[in-house]
């Protein structure tokens, strides 16, 4: 194979160790152009950490419709049936719904929100698009969890995506709490690039997608991490955001708990970080898991014009 310049090498039959990002985590600092509401404190915590976490973001009450669209797209057999929506690897239940932003125009219209497009736009210094988005679910008592990974890993090696510049807005639709398996981050790791070992089989996505195996760091790295930077679990009632880079490594654990545990994540990527060929994988990943026609720069739009100007407050 043609050893194109690979910034991230990664999937490698021989250990590499982790070295430094090659990009700014907040692109385009400078330039007034992609000023937005995030001020200079959020901006250096993001720095600091390579996530923002804002508890309750939106109501409660301009949630419940996502969650009950979800309820129904649940009753849809052939949606069910799609490729797009992954089962729970132990219970078969739904884990994953990708596309949401394609399947729902409710969906659609958020990811142009402007209390959130105003900030990724801020954090990326460009104009953006939707590179994947999804609902992650875990039912009560059963939800299979998430091993430590970093998605720009992913989104590199079986899409093509070619440096650091995409964020991950994640939109709590269900309250997190420390009992339903919320989402843990380690703050600072987005700052080293971890190689991972291991060939990416064909159409490794069928598997990764229940339980990744390939693509997750050693052990040695992520205790390293740790000790450097802890461990963080943001946790809140539904309609609070997560904000997180693309390179910070996350997991998740099982829900033990009666509740259930439902986010949305959508995908921010640069115009000016377009996908390319797959750096280590044998082909691109369908479209829902990684955008290459519907990458139009998005227009905002916003359902609440009459809350406009009021920055990122909560909508009480
Ligand atoms: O492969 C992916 O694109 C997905 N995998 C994980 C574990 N997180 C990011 C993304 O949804
Ligand atoms: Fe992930």
């Amino acid at each position: 194979m043609i050893d194109r310049n690979d910034a991230y090498p990664t999937r490698l039959r021989e250990y590499h160790e982790p070295f430094p990002r090659r990009e700014p985590i907040v692109h385009a600092r400078k330039e007034r152009r992609w000023d937005g509401p995030l001020d200079e404190v959020s901006l250096s915590r993001y720095e600091r950490d390579g996530f923002l976490w804002f508890e309750g973001f939106f109501s409660k009450d301009r949630i419940t419709p996502f969650f009950k669209e979800l309820q129904e797209m649940a009753k849809d057999e052939a949606l069910m049936r799609s490729e797009q929506v992954i089962q729970d690897p132990n219970s078969g239940a739904i884990r994953s719904v990708f596309g949401m932003h394609e399947l729902s125009d409710r969906f659609d219209r958020l990811t142009r929100d402007p209390r959130i497009l105003g900030m990724v736009r801020q954090l990326l210094g460009s104009e953006v698009y939707i590179h994947q988005s999804r609902i992650n679910d875990k039912f009560g008592f059963q939800g299979s969890g998430f091993d430590w990974h970093s998605d720009f890993e992913t989104w590199h090696s079986e899409d093509g995506m070619p440096k650091m510049r995409a964020v991950s807005a994640s939109l709590m639709l269900t309250d997190n709490n420390e009992f339903n398996g919320p989402l843990m981050l380690i703050p600072g790791s987005h700052r080293l690039f971890v190689p991972c070992m291991g060939e990416t089989p064909e159409m490794n996505w069928r598997e990764s997608l229940k339980a990744q195996r390939i693509g997750v760091p050693d052990k040695d790295a992520l205790a390293m991490l740790a000790e450097n930077g802890g461990i963080q679990a943001p946790k809140g009632p539904a309609g609070s955001l997560l904000l997180f880079e693309c390179n910070t490594l996350h997991a998740s654990n099982e829900n033990m708990s009666p509740w259930p545990r439902s986010n949305l994540f959508f995908v921010y990527n640069s115009v000016d970080n377009a996908l390319e060929e797959p750096f280590a994988a044998p082909s691109p990943r369908p479209e829902f898991l990684g955008a290459r026609r519907n990458v139009r720069p998005l227009e905002m739009h916003d359902d609440y014009p009459e809350l406009a100007g009021q920055g990122v407050s909560p909508l009480r």
